[in-house]
């Protein structure tokens, strides 16, 4: 490797870069995947149903994990910046991840497993001919072992920062609402909440995946369906959540760097983050608001804190971005509008969130497509969108580059076609059209239809977004 000392050049670690990397790449082919399930739906692709559910589980599962390791690259790099972490772990993670990848798609494309990334008990042993306990053992061994990478990670993430802060306690700033004094970092109360609750959720996870593994094999080991689902959903929704919580430490560094004001810790955003702490564990429950068998005061806690806990830490966040940005003399370049752009993708994908949140929405909209509307808003234009700025920082040796007329036709391109295509979901929603149906009725093919052509803008889009900044994260010396 060539390592020139430069006066001003980044220092971006070898393993964020190749995270970074992957991610972009992956991100790509999963939103290929998304096209063509969604083309298939409107009839504009001859694929078979039992392979557009092989899709429709690959880009599930490869979504949620390939945000999770974006996200991941984001909480490291700047994680790294205010305690040290050895770098083994995080390469670790990403062998466990590849490992894990390759029994996922294995046990997807070659043994046909398509019961969709919640492996919801029972139906991965119930393939009914379409698929084998193999298979299904190879997707959720897969999945264990991308669980016990990220571990890992948060492990490293947990010594480091105790090491550093002496507790988690003071790492969440606690001291600092008492005294006023020694606020740590945005980026460190950001990276101690999602260390707490991601091995919390990750140990629950490979908890219920064991035991499906050895239900698999050995039948008469049964498990109670609902405990089932609960440990599922507890875990699903917590590291999908984590994604953001992660990736929006992009935000709080990469921000204040456009416009010239630091990101301050106040107390109420030290509150909102440990509230969500707590709250993010029960929250689950609104995936089980149409399990009658589920005791009535989970329902109503679903509910209430569906309302609740997203709320904080986006407000805050919101008005903290509105507020760094005003009057500031922002410079805007593609990684600025993107950082903003996601704020306002997450913000705006809460909203039906919290409506389906509600009990009596929830009757009419639970498995229509009103549900991946919502998380596609928030994940697209907020999730990736935060992923994207940081790789097109990092691409850019984190400094602020030009906005030139490419630049912002890739921005307008993406902002406005995931805007749309997250629309089309909502509205065929509220149509009634149900979710995770390959096959549509006549009347709802134009939905599909014209989401396709705003799913193409997204592709194209962000193809022309990574594949620049691939040059830039490949090649750092390019530029003297
Ligand atoms: C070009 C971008 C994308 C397209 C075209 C796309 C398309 C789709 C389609 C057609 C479905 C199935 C909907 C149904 O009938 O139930 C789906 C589901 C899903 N998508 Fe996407 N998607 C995109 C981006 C994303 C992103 C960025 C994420 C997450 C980071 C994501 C996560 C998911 C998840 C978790 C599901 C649920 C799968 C299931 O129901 O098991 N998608 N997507
Ligand atoms: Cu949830």
């Amino acid at each position: 490797m060539n390592m020139q000392k430069k006066s001003n050049s980044s220092q971006v670690s070898g393993e964020v870069k190749v995270y970074a990397a992957i991610s972009g790449v992956v991100i790509l082919l999963m939103m290929l995947f998304g096209l063509v399930m969604r083309m298939t739906q409107g009839q504009m692709l001859p694929i078979e149903p039992n392979v557009f559910y092989q899709l429709m589980t690959a880009h599930g599962i490869g979504m949620v994990a390939i945000a999770g390791l974006g996200g991941s690259a984001v909480m490291w790099h700047f994680l790294g910046k205010y305690v040290s972490l050895r770098a083994g772990f995080a390469w670790a993670n990403l062998a466990f991840f590849l490992a894990g990848v390759v029994l996922v798609l294995g046990g997807i494309f070659l043994g046909g497993f398509a019961a969709a990334w919640t492996f919801l008990y029972p139906l991965p042993s119930n393939g009914m001919g379409m698929w084998g306990k193999h298979a299904a053992a190879a997707y959720m061994g897969g999945v264990l072992l991308v669980g016990i990478g990220m571990l890992l990670f948060y492990l490293e993430s947990a010594r480091a920062i105790i090491q550093k802060y002496g507790s988690f306690a003071k790492a969440l700033g606690w001291h600092f609402l008492k005294s006023g004094q020694d606020a740590p970092p945005a980026t460190v109360i950001a990276s101690t909440v999602v260390t707490i609750i991601n091995i919390i959720a990750i140990l629950i996870g490979a908890v219920i995946l064991t035991m499906m593994l050895i239900n698999l094999y050995v039948p008469e080991i049964a498990i109670h369906p609902l405990l089932a689902k609960n440990l599922i959903f507890l875990f699903g929704h917590v590291f999908i959540n984590s994604t953001i919580y992660m990736a929006v430490i992009a935000v709080y560094e990469i921000l204040p760097k456009y416009t010239g004001r630091p990101w301050k810790v106040y107390k109420p955003f030290v509150i909102a983050w440990s509230a969500t702490c707590l709250m993010v564990l029960t929250v689950y429950p609104h995936h089980l608001l149409m399990d009658y068998a589920q005791p009535l005061w989970m329902h109503i806690m679903g509910q209430i804190v569906s309302y609740t806990s997203s709320l904080p830490v986006l407000a805050l966040t919101l008005t903290a971005t509105l507020g760094t940005i005003y009057r500031s003399n922002i410079k805007w370049d593609l990684t600025s509008a993107l950082l903003v752009l996601s704020i306002f993708g997450w913000s705006a994908g809460v909203i039906p969130a919290v409506i389906d949140g509600t009990i009596a929405v929830n009757q009419v909209m639970h498995n229509t497509l009103w549900v991946p509307g919502h998380f596609h808003l928030y994940l697209l234009l907020g999730c990736v969108a935060m992923i994207l700025a940081f790789i097109n920082w990092i691409a850019n040796q984190e400094k602020a580059s030009g906005f030139g007329s490419l630049e912002k036709t890739m921005l307008w391109t993406f902002a406005s076609s995931a805007f749309a295509y997250a629309l089309m979901f909502l509205m065929s929603g509220q149509a009634s059209v149900p979710r995770r149906w390959a096959v549509h009725l006549p009347e709802w093919l134009w939905y599909s239809q014209i989401a396709s052509l705003f799913a193409a803008g997204v592709v194209i889009s962000a193809m022309a977004i990574i594949v620049r900044a691939m040059g830039g994260i490949i090649s750092p010396a390019r530029q003297g």
